[in-house]
């Protein structure tokens, strides 16, 4: 089969991972980096090696970016704005909305098309279909090249708002940290009592999908405004987060991360709603 000729540019970590993808599912592969020997391991395993980014990004369809940040691929960009016009510009560099919205302008300005892409992964999950790959900006451009993306990982469309996929980005970040922190509070409590986390984690990971299927039911009362405890009240939760505040304080483990939700628990029920799910905390949040 004919496969879309693309162009990798910067070779990090992720880029080395971007170009061994389109290398591995048949995509003449051309690739750049600022400091040319990372290219090298690539080359060897059959990508075109170029000396300049202008020299990279002609005869490409599609330019993937993943650099350090935004200021990066600007100063990368910039100078072979010229010859990207009728092209399609993938990036894929971590950013906010903001960012990618501006550069998104700039892009039209210039007549290439422009796709912003948030990697849901790290290097070893390119490739595969597992790996969530968010994209989001010119529809034509994301409908053009879907297939040719999909050798990367699920191309999740997000929509015509270029800064969609950063958005998602960083709040889909925001919940890996909390969680992680979360299991590491939790590690460390039942450590302290001598349970090793290789034998508390099996049944943290059983939890955690019982968790999801909270959040199922929990978006639909964000979306309405409207929490009915009827599954638990915040009254109880309020009782139950002593407990863990207490064994936290006792063993010597950090309590701030409990510390946090049990204030907020506290603030709902002051407020007058400790009848209502935790899902009534959104409010808290979004007033800041
Ligand atoms: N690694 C990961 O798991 C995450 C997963 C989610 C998405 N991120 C984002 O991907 C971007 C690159 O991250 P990386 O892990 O590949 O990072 P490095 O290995 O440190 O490579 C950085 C590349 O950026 C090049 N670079 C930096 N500054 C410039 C510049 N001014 N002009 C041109 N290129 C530049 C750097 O070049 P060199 O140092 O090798 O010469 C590397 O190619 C990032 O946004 C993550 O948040 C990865």
């Amino acid at each position: 089969m004919n496969r879309e000729n693309v162009t990798v540019l910067g070779l990090g970590q992720m880029g080395t991972a971007l170009a061994d993808a389109f290398l591995a599912a048949g995509h003449p592969t051309t690739v750049w980096n600022r400091t040319p020997a990372k290219a090298d391991p690539l080359v060897a395993r059959g990508a075109v090696r170029a000396a300049t980014p202008g020299d990279a990004v002609t005869g490409a369809g599609v330019v993937v970016v993943c650099v350090l940040d935004y200021d990066a691929v600007r100063e990368l960009l910039e100078p072979v704005a010229g010859s990207l016009a009728g092209r399609t510009v993938v990036n894929l560099t971590t950013g906010s909305p903001e960012q990618a919205r501006r550069t998104a302008s700039w892009a039209a300005g210039h007549g290439f098309g422009y796709l912003d892409g948030a990697i849901m992964s790290t290097p070893p999950g390119v490739g595969d279909r597992a790996s969530m790959f968010l994209y989001s900006g010119s529809p034509a451009a994301f409908a053009a090249h879907r297939d040719t993306l999909a050798a990367l990982g699920d191309p999740v469309d997000l929509g015509d708002d270029p800064g969609v996929a950063s958005l998602y980005d960083l709040a889909l970040l925001d919940l890996m940290w909390a969680t992680l922190s979360g299991w590491l509070h939790a590690t460390a409590l039942a450590g302290a009592d001598g349970v090793a986390a290789t034998a508390f984690t099996p049944v943290a990971i059983r939890w955690l999908s019982a968790v999801t299927g909270f959040m199922g039911t929990y978006a639909g009362q964000v979306d309405a405004g409207h929490y009915p405890g009827d599954d638990a009240t915040l009254d109880v939760q309020r009782v139950a987060i002593a407990h863990l505040v207490h064994a936290g304080r006792d063993r010597g483990v950090d309590g701030r991360l409990p510390e946090l939700s049990q204030a907020l628990i506290e603030r709902a029920v002051e407020e007058g709603n400790g009848g209502d799910s935790y899902a009534r905390l959104d409010e808290l949040f979004r007033k800041g």
